[in-house]
């Protein structure tokens, strides 16, 4: 049964993005906690951050010296939520893709499963205000996970997520590399690879208004590197194993 939940928001530059955030995931699901995961941005979103947290004893923030990326500052936030006890975790943006609104559905469906994850491409699931390029590598890199890795996730490299507790200490998160976007790919790997239950729930997922996306030709790499790593192996294993089968026709 989940009953301690916290929201992980880590933030990068999102200081006109936060308060208003913070106001309706409050709104939206009272009874939860937020741990905003700063990591020094110049815009003084930490500051932001501190000021909004003196005034609600349900909102957290981690000051993290500096940027490493959205994976190391969620697996930080993770340590600090196993540490307290949270029974789930939720990764959510700050830049209001990821609407609150939806979050009463996500935590519904956490009840039946290890990893929920909102997603945009399941029926119901929408991208509101993305430019086809951006559609374009958002899909592309889908098929491409979808091919190597053989995931039974459609959205497999969605950000608005919630993960039990057990779910994390089960995959461990000692050995978690990846930094950027690949970071969400890695984790729904780890979840299938250690036999656990993904449920997609559908969302309406909206680009930014405000400020600035921090992905940029790195994070993309990365993952493409990444990915391509983790298919190969992943394949190679896969040939292994049929191999390693008695070949049907000896019992002929
Ligand atoms: N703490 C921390 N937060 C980050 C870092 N990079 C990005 N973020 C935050 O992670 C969330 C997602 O980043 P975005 O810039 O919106 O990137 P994205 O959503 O992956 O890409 P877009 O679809 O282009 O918006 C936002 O809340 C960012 O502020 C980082 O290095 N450290
Ligand atoms: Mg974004």
């Amino acid at each position: 049964m989940i009953e301690r939940v916290v929201v992980l928001i880590p933030t990068y530059n999102e200081r006109e993005n936060l308060p208003g955030l913070i106001q309706r995931v409050r709104a939206a699901t009272p009874a939860v906690d937020v741990l905003v995961l700063d990591d020094n941005s110049p815009d003084g979103t930490g500051k932001v951050a501190d000021e909004l947290a003196a005034a609600d004893r349900q909102l957290h923030v981690m000051h993290r010296e500096r940027k490493e990326g959205l994976g190391a500052a969620y697996i930080a936030g993770f340590r600090w939520a196993l540490e307290r006890g949270y029974d789930a975790m939720v990764e959510m943006d700050a830049d209001g893709s990821h609407r609150p609104e939806h979050l009463p559905a996500l935590l519904v469906a956490a009840d039946e499963a290890d990893l929920v994850i909102g997603s945009r491409y399941v029926r119901g699931g929408s991208v509101v205000n993305w430019p086809a390029d951006r559609k374009a590598i958002s899909l592309l890199g889908n098929l491409y996970i979808k091919a190597l890795l053989g995931m039974p996730v459609r959205d497999a490299t969605a950000g608005y997520r919630v993960y039990r507790a057990e779910t994390l200490r089960t995959i461990g998160l000692d050995d978690v590399e990846s930094t950027g976007y690949c970071f969400q790919t890695d984790l729904t790997r780890r979840t299938v690879r250690a036999g656990l239950t993904v449920v997609e729930v559908p969302i309406a997922f909206i680009e930014r208004e405000i400020g600035d996306s921090k992905m940029d030709g790195d994070v993309v790499r990365e993952s493409m590197r990444r990915i391509t790593r983790w298919g190969i192996a992943h394949r190679r294993d896969q040939v292994l194993g049929l191999l390693d089968r008695e070949p049907t026709w000896h019992r002929l």
